[in-house]
């Protein structure tokens, strides 16, 4: 199958280079460092590239293998984690994964296009790092407790701490079996999903302080400019887990989380508890996501952007 087609190409590799999303959260970050790991222990010259990253992540082993910079001007292979089609991967590192002499892609996104030669990709999966895992015990491919620690972070995140409904079976196994391994489970759990930072949490307190209930309570509404983002300086991944807090509200059906990027435009981050699809309300505004974790940005003015993501939601309510 195209599991052992891809380790065949791995084999005959000799330098790799990984990517993920842009903004990438603890998913990304994990299988791209796990990944990263697995391969080195093969022989290979593997690395991560990454423009930024959350700084909580920074008690992931072999975090230091996320480069700025690329080390080679061409690779004989670039894979992707977490990615649903190639637009989502920082631009500037795009034409590496274009050069690359063979591609390979793991991702659990609903909407994927499919875009590697070889596409391992499972949209029942509750985190693309658990697709590794599974890849990893498929192809016989050692897990060490430092390439543990780095998938069952993302698994951990994606699933907002075990909690999520995409959460299967092997989701507790491997947990069970990271922990017999000797990784820190509970540390992994804190620094990943509970220590949060100044900035972070001024973000939360902004954002809660305006937030807005829409159809009898189903919807909430909140938001951030570039102005306040620059006045309290906001640092990478300090919006993520906002959207979250209008989501665990007894009632709501949807948070809808707008912040403002630095172009002008405005990132939509939406979830949803029961019945709502929001990938398919991030689809009309031409992002996508999974059914209750969505995106998409709207290259509209703060009130029109609004009105246009609470109209989208209104008929799904
Ligand atoms: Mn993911």
């Amino acid at each position: 199958m195209t599991l052992d087609d891809i380790l065949n190409e791995i084999k005959a590799a000799e330098t790799i280079l990984i990517l993920a999303h842009e903004n990438p959260d603890g998913d990304a970050i994990g299988s791209s460092v796990g990944l990263c790991l697995a391969l080195q222990n093969m022989g290979k010259k593997a690395e991560v590239l990454m423009n930024e990253y959350p700084a909580n992540f920074d008690f992931l082993p072999g975090i230091e293998n996320i480069k700025k910079e690329p080390s080679y001007d061409r690779y004989d292979m670039a894979i992707t984690v977490d990615c649903p089609d190639i637009t989502r991967v920082c631009k500037e590192y795009i034409p590496y994964f274009e050069k690359a002499k063979v591609t390979a892609e793991f991702d659990h996104h609903s909407k994927n296009t499919m875009f590697a030669d070889y596409n391992i990709v499972n949209h029942v999966s509750p985190a693309c790092a658990q697709i590794l895992v599974s890849s990893f015990q498929y192809l016989n491919i050692d897990i060490t407790k430092e390439i543990a620690t780095n998938l069952l972070t993302g698994i951990i995140t994606d699933t907002g701490g075990f909690k999520n409904s995409g959460i299967t079976e092997e989701t507790f196994e491997f947990a069970g079996w990271a922990l017999s391994k000797g990784v820190n489970v509970s540390e992994a759990y804190r620094e990943s999903m509970l220590v949060t930072t100044k900035t972070k949490f001024e973000c939360q307190k902004i954002t809660m302080d305006r937030l807005e209930f829409y159809e009898d309570g189903k919807v909430v509404f909140t938001y951030m400019t570039k102005e306040d983002d620059a006045k309290i300086g906001v640092e990478a991944g300090d919006h993520d887990g906002v959207v979250e807090i209008g989501r665990n509200i007894k009632g709501v059906e949807v948070s809808i989380f707008l912040y403002q990027k630095p172009d002008g435009s405005f990132k939509a981050s939406l979830r949803s508890n029961d019945y709502v699809d929001v990938a398919d309300v991030c689809m009309m505004f031409g992002g996508g996501g999974h059914i209750k974790a969505a995106g998409c940005t709207i290259e509209k003015p703060l009130e029109e952007a609004k009105a246009a993501i609470l109209a989208e939601v209104k008929k799904h309510i």
